[in-house]
């Protein structure tokens, strides 16, 4: 199934005459701040964000997994619903793949796909934390890092390949993500696993082609629950800068122990030129894989406030955006387009900072008068500002609702049964 214009439009013109009624109400008290509207909105226009091939089906639990209907089984079919994704809010213009869950069999037939529904393709993401039947050694005991030799070329060879496939398909950037690490006191020693792991990535480094990046993940734990050997942004930072120019660090919002300072590794990132991008999702304890702003919105909010000062004021190169989210309860497709929502809202609320005020309050300490400015900003309604940013760009004024009205999860149910399964987790 495909979503047209037409479609889209006439949902837009139940909602209009509502929707211009607050834009137009919005702008005028924007404008009266002195704030830009329209260059508002086309920042807004222009973020895209990529979506995950592996969360448009339902993921669920290590304790069960209760699916939806119409779930994607096939790559193609993932890219369709990503092009329903983005005909709805135009902010989501790639997929981001994982290999081996995704392998491209006929190049032509998947590139004919994404062009037909208008998206690319993101970071390619590889996977040496599964074994694959048939794999030769296994990545039991860990894949870069692992002790065996024989282990690591495999998993190098892997990433290597997965580098071969981005290339065909036209994407950028190879994330790195590693399951690797010891679940004991004494299983593997911390410095050989670290020290295998940067020599493992230099082989692949040299296999990225100049115009990548390679995406360096941390996470502090799981499925390793004593050490994890890139367990934070100082060791991916560290393997990074060993590696050279094309390596970046990647920040995952839910690889952070509770109450984690994000803000401030992005800051800090930023400051050395070594944000490579994100992994956008939320969490109340863990790598909960939650819809974008569910749960902490405000963090959200001042991470993207130290994303727009680090535009202005660092060589930072531009970023990855993606999601990497995991539903359990809620429509895939609702989820992500919730994500996506919540992301260029907290985009918007960071361009609305005052910033000449707020640093003006920094210089003579004024303490509660900074926070008056980056929560005036934050409280401000932009719903609608955000809406007239899709419709411009021709989706919907509200993407849910258009995807509820439409009956798009229905159609999909039609096309393509109750108990399609998604590969992947
Ligand atoms: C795992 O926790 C990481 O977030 C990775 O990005 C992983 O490849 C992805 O979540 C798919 O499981
Ligand atoms: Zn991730
Ligand atoms: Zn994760
Ligand atoms: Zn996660």
């Amino acid at each position: 199934m495909k979503l047209t214009l037409d479609q889209i439009q006439s949902q837009n013109n139940y909602q209009s005459a509502e929707h211009n009624r607050s834009f137009e109400f919005l702008a005028e008290s924007l404008e009266k701040k002195g704030i830009d509207v329209e260059s508002l909105i086309s920042k807004l226009q222009e973020l895209q964000i990529a979506i995950p091939s592996w969360a448009l089906g339902t993921g669920g639990t290590r304790f069960g997994r209760f699916s939806g209907g119409g779930e994607p089984a096939t790559l193609i079919q993932k890219i369709q619903d990503v092009g329903i994704l983005h005909a709805l809010n135009q902010s989501s213009n790639a997929v981001s793949l994982h290999i081996p869950w995704d392998i491209p069999s006929d190049y032509q037939a998947i590139k004919d796909s994404v062009s037909e529904v208008g998206i690319g393709f993101d970071a390619v993401n590889s996977n040496t934390f599964q074994d694959q039947a048939h794999q030769a050694h296994s990545y039991k005991f860990g894949s870069l890092a692992n002790s065996e030799q024989a282990v690591r070329d495999l998993a190098v060879e892997h990433n290597k390949k997965v580098i071969e496939i981005g290339e065909k398909l036209g994407s950028k950037a190879l994330t790195v993500w590693l399951a690797d690490g010891s679940s004991f006191p004494g299983q593997h020693s911390l410095r050989k696993a670290l020290e295998n792991t940067h020599l493992s990535l230099q082989e692949i480094y040299k296999a990225v082609p100049d115009d990548w990046k390679l995406l360096i993940e941390y996470k502090p734990y799981e499925p390793s629950f004593y050490s994890t050997v890139i367990q934070d942004w100082g060791t991916s930072f560290l393997l990074a800068n060993k590696l050279g120019k094309k390596a970046y660090t990647m920040v995952d919002l839910g690889h952070h122990l509770p109450n984690t300072n994000i803000e401030q590794i992005v800051a800090t990132l930023m400051t050395e030129g070594k944000l490579g991008g994100f992994h956008f999702n939320d969490s109340k304890y863990g790598d909960d894989d939650l819809t974008v702003g569910s749960v902490k919105p405000y963090q959200l909010f001042l991470i993207f406030q130290e994303l727009v000062k680090g535009f202005k004021e660092t060589n930072n190169p531009p970023l990855s955006w993606m999601i990497d989210a995991s539903h359990n309860l809620k429509d895939p497709m609702e989820d992500l387009i919730q994500s996506v929502q919540a992301i260029k809202l907290a985009y918007a609320q960071a361009l609305l900072v005052d910033s000449k005020s707020l640093e003006a309050a920094q210089e003579v300490h004024d303490v509660a008068g900074a926070q008056e400015i980056l929560q005036d900003a934050y409280r401000t309604d932009l719903r609608p500002l955000l809406a007239e940013a899709m419709r411009r760009s021709g989706g919907a004024i509200d993407p849910i609702k258009a995807f509820r009205s439409l009956k798009v999860r229905e159609s999909l149910i039609n096309e393509r049964g109750l108990k399609s399964i998604a590969s992947g987790l």
